[in-house]
């Protein structure tokens, strides 16, 4: 889970303002107008969560720390956070459930955008201090780390689409805020690295299977655009330390040298202890003279066949299988954590209290049916985490949009599981003793 998708209490605890807070006031930006500022109260009372990571039975579980309550302006730390963190954390351990803290997760403190945000080498020299202060209060409880969260969808759905926070349409400036996260990565692993020994670290990014519609020319080129912007822009610099060949007649050679500036690419990849991969997209690309994507130019994406998510994602496991191996043919000797995966629905209760979310509990076991085929082709996935728990604040979706094994009563704060939720906790039951009798022989 996020921080700012559960927690709520947006002006409680002395946490400061953040870009998601800024943006979701605006007018339009958001479903309904929906905000975190109560999403699933998660500040206030952290139990139900807590007690529904054991109803499941996991043995790890994924929340961020959220930046603009754990550190002010002034670089101090805020005691209250760290009390909060402090408990989460402890009251898994005592779970014996391993936390894997992710860093940042797309909460930008408005005080850092107003100085450019994710264009600005300023906002990775304050994440580097924030990872520092946050292994220093909280490494002790802490096993794994995950720096940033969709390097993607922060840079160009939050400076190119406008569609996610801080609601910027600039290329350049999208451009730009990429290789600035993962600059700031870099800097995050190794200050981790230094003040949190033991602790294993990570990125998380998320990949999109892609295929051209025909082998016409253009669709190829089309395909290309899109892999290069989606995928082959993060994975490259993060794994092999290289720009890809054909970013610079993309983006342009001006926009290029400026991301850059700066920035020393071999250092972005830097090994970590795995690669986390967040996997929801399949799509068919081909070329478009005007372009339909609100990110990737001249393209434009084929309907989606059933089966889909409830916003018209497909669901398609091979996909997930395929970016595994890829993944897997980049860094042969990184273990592979999946750091999120799930399926967006129109959930409901029914008439006699239960959420019967059928559809989600097919996607579970096509998934992680794929998972096991890659595994088996020599993919070295060591981790799954199911995106997500429970129901929370879906970005520019709003409340409308459910991804949990929980349904949450956003009235009440309450969580009740889901169908899907009882199919998960058989899942890992069955895994648990797959293992077990392996171990035993
Ligand atoms: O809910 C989000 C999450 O915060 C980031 N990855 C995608 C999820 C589903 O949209």
């Amino acid at each position: 889970m996020s921080a700012y998708q559960v927690e709520g209490a947006t002006r409680a605890g002395g946490r400061v303002e953040s870009i998601w807070d800024t943006f979701a006031r605006r007018p339009g930006a958001t479903t309904r107008g929906d905000t975190g500022e109560v999403a699933c109260r998660a500040y206030e009372d952290p139990g139900a969560m807590l007690d529904a990571v054991a109803w499941l039975g996991l043995d790890t579980f994924r929340l961020s720390v959220s930046w603009p309550r754990f550190v002010g302006p002034d670089g101090a730390v805020n005691e209250e956070a760290v009390a909060y963190y402090r408990r989460v954390l402890a009251g898994l351990r005592e779970l014996g459930v391993r936390p894997l803290v992710t860093l940042y997760h797309w909460d930008l403190p408005q005080w850092l955008e107003d100085r450019g945000g994710w264009t600005s080498l300023g906002t990775a020299d304050a994440f580097v201090a924030f990872a520092t202060r946050a292994a220093e209060r909280l490494g002790d409880l802490v096993d794994d780390w995950v720096t940033i969260n969709e390097p993607f969808c922060a840079a160009f759905h939050g400076y190119l689409s406008g569609l996610h926070a801080p609601g910027r349409t600039d290329e350049a400036a999208a451009l730009r805020a990429a290789f600035v996260q993962m600059h700031a990565h870099a800097g995050a692993l190794r200050a981790l690295r230094e003040a949190a020994p033991g602790g294993r670290v990570g990125f998380a990014i998320n990949l999109s299977d892609l295929a051209p519609a025909s082998d016409r020319p253009e669709d190829l080129a089309a395909h290309a655009r899109a892999d290069l912007v989606e995928n082959r822009l993060f994975l490259e610099p993060l794994l092999l330390g290289r720009v890809p060949d054909d970013a610079e007649a993309y983006f342009g050679a001006g926009p290029l040298v400026a991301a850059l500036d700066g920035i020393d690419v071999a250092e972005l990849a830097r090994p970590t202890d795995f690669v986390g991969v967040n996997h929801y997209e399949h799509n068919v690309v081909r070329a478009h003279e005007v372009g339909t994507d609100p990110v990737v130019r001249g393209v434009a994406k084929l309907p989606v066949p059933e089966p889909r998510s409830g916003h018209g994602v497909a669901v398609h496991p091979a996909a997930f299988e395929r970016v595994l191996l890829r993944v897997a043919e980049h860094a042969p000797d990184r273990p592979i954590w999946v750091t999120e995966n799930g399926v967006g629905l129109w959930d409901y209760v029914g008439p006699d209290g239960a959420c019967r979310d059928v559809e989600r509990v097919a996607y579970l076991t096509g998934y992680v049916g794929a998972m096991a085929s890659a595994i088996a082709r020599g993919a070295r996935v060591e981790a799954y985490y199911f995106w997500s728990l429970m129901d929370s604040f879906e970005w520019a979706q709003g409340y409308q949009l459910r991804y949990g094994l929980f349904y949450t009563d956003y009235a009440s704060g309450r969580l009740a599981p889901k169908l899907s939720a009882a199919h998960y906790r058989d899942v890992i039951t069955a895994a648990r003793a797959a293992e077990t009798a392996a171990v035993g022989g």
